[in-house]
């Protein structure tokens, strides 16, 4: 690999420079992932990568959702803490042609979310055909940790996925039972849209704001010197204090903020290890299942950064207190088939489950109560699913049993389930039956087949 196209930043939509009024268009465009070769895409803007939005805690905004696709599609802002009647869930169509005019209140701390279609059965295909963009909520709080927040230049989103792609450099997504079963993986890893880029960076401290959108890979994170990073946040929030890391898994639609120091002048290369999960089916270099591989280049320029220092100490979530929970659920998410097939034009493709049942977009199977605490106890089968909930944030009380590490000890929204995962939820957003916040594994194949359940929090 050449390294040798910059890494794209993804415009920037600030919303309160806009009136707090913003517009997203959903179209199709084209774009090459592979050098000099442009392929059909499906892009927010008809771009990848699609922007960064930045909102400011306390805002309102609204947001104009036109969507020009041929296909029906919907928007749904992963973790961010609004009623499930703007969400963007499966319920809320946004049809061909048609347009979508939702106002949301931000109101939860600073963190990097995203957002992503969520069309019941045709999730997975219209987000790896392009649909993702990150946004940016913003509290105030950077300058005062002395953290680096000048986008695009030491405060950069990376955007990583794995694709493949026929010989004319288009993408290849087709769905067969073990696609399904596994998650579909592709052989050649992209960042922010594109294989193989190179970064300029500031000589001194750079927060990277990494996510993976990737359909099913964990994606198992080193630079290949081995230096150590720090992580400053998780999914929903900040951590308490930097975590002192040399490798780090992320899962799909997980998000960890890093603070790199690029003082030392050299350039180094951001790698991936296998998915640790999968086996062989979790390999990245074809020749090596244990070996890492490449996925982008730094490269540090001569000016120093803006920021001198790792911060000692960030933003102290409350404890989690395990005793303030009102009730206790078990989610049996089973990787096995169930139940439920569905007709698609290359025939029946079989369901997924939890708790015994697939998805019912008409069945509302729990009932929370706004502002109370709970405790959800996931259990995996078949293979580790990253579980996630709509309209509410966790802590990880514990994962196979034990303490969750440090970088997971902070507010989030997925975790990786390897076996099982005792999980502390605020339902702080209410969802009524007819627009219920779901819960679902966001290995997308499991999620289209039905991995997937709804609740209402009145
Ligand atoms: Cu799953």
């Amino acid at each position: 690999m050449r390294f040798d196209r910059r890494l794209p930043i993804p415009p920037l939509i600030d919303a309160g420079k806009r009136g707090n009024a913003i517009e997203l268009q959903v179209a199709s465009g084209k774009h090459a992932f592979v050098g000099g070769k442009p392929t059909r895409i499906y892009g927010y803007a008809g771009q990848i990568p699609g922007p960064v939005l930045r909102l400011r805690r306390g805002d309102e905004f609204e947001v104009t959702v036109e969507n020009k696709l041929d296909i029906d599609t919907t928007v749904h802002w992963h973790g961010l803490l609004v009623s499930g009647d703007v969400e963007g869930g499966p319920h809320q169509i946004i049809k061909s042609g048609g347009s979508w005019r939702p106002r949301l209140r931000v109101d939860q701390p600073a963190s990097t979310l995203w957002f992503h279609p969520h069309l019941h059965h045709d999730t997975a295909r219209q987000i790896y055909m392009g649909l993702s963009g990150l946004i940016i909520v913003d509290d105030g709080s950077d300058t005062k940790l002395g953290l680096p927040h000048a986008y695009g230049i030491d405060d950069l989103p990376i955007v990583l996925q794995d694709r493949s792609f026929g010989p004319d450099g288009s993408l290849l997504y087709d769905l067969d039972p073990l696609t399904i079963q596994y998650g579909l993986r592709g052989n050649t890893i992209i960042a922010n849209g594109v294989v193989g880029p190179f970064a300029r960076v500031p000589g001194g401290l750079v927060r990277l704001r990494i996510l993976n959108a990737a359909n099913a890979q964990n994606f198992d994170l080193r630079f290949s010197d081995k230096r150590k990073f720090y992580v400053v946040a998780s999914d929903a929030g900040f951590v308490s204090a930097p975590v002192a890391m040399q490798q780090l898994r992320i899962s799909p639609a997980e998000r960890f903020e890093i603070l790199v120091d690029f003082s030392n002048g050299r350039p180094v290369m951001l790698e991936t290890g296998p998915d640790r999960v999968m086996g062989i089916f979790g390999a990245v270099s074809e020749d090596d299942s244990a070996g890492f591989v490449p996925i982008m280049r730094f490269e540090p320029t001569a000016t120093a950064g803006a920021a001198k220092e790792i911060p000692v100490s960030l933003v102290a979530p409350a404890a989690a207190d395990a005793n303030r929970a009102v009730r206790r659920r078990e989610f049996l998410l089973d990787s096995g088939f169930c139940g439920g097939q569905r007709p698609t034009e290359t025939g029946l493709l079989p369901g997924m489950c939890i708790n015994g049942k697939t998805h019912d977009m008409a069945r509302i199977d729990v009932e929370t109560a706004l502002g109370t605490t709970e405790v959800w106890k996931i259990v995996s089968r078949g293979m580790a699913h990253p579980f996630h909930l709509h309209g509410a944030s966790f802590r990880v009380l514990s994962l196979s049993g034990a303490p969750p590490p440090a970088h997971l000890a902070g507010w989030k929204d997925v975790v990786l389930v390897e076996d099982e995962a005792e999980l502390l939820v605020k339902f702080s957003r209410p969802a009524t039956p007819e627009h219920p916040f779901m819960y679902h594994c966001h290995i997308l194949e499991h999620e289209d087949a039905g991995m997937m359940g709804q609740y209402v929090c009145t």
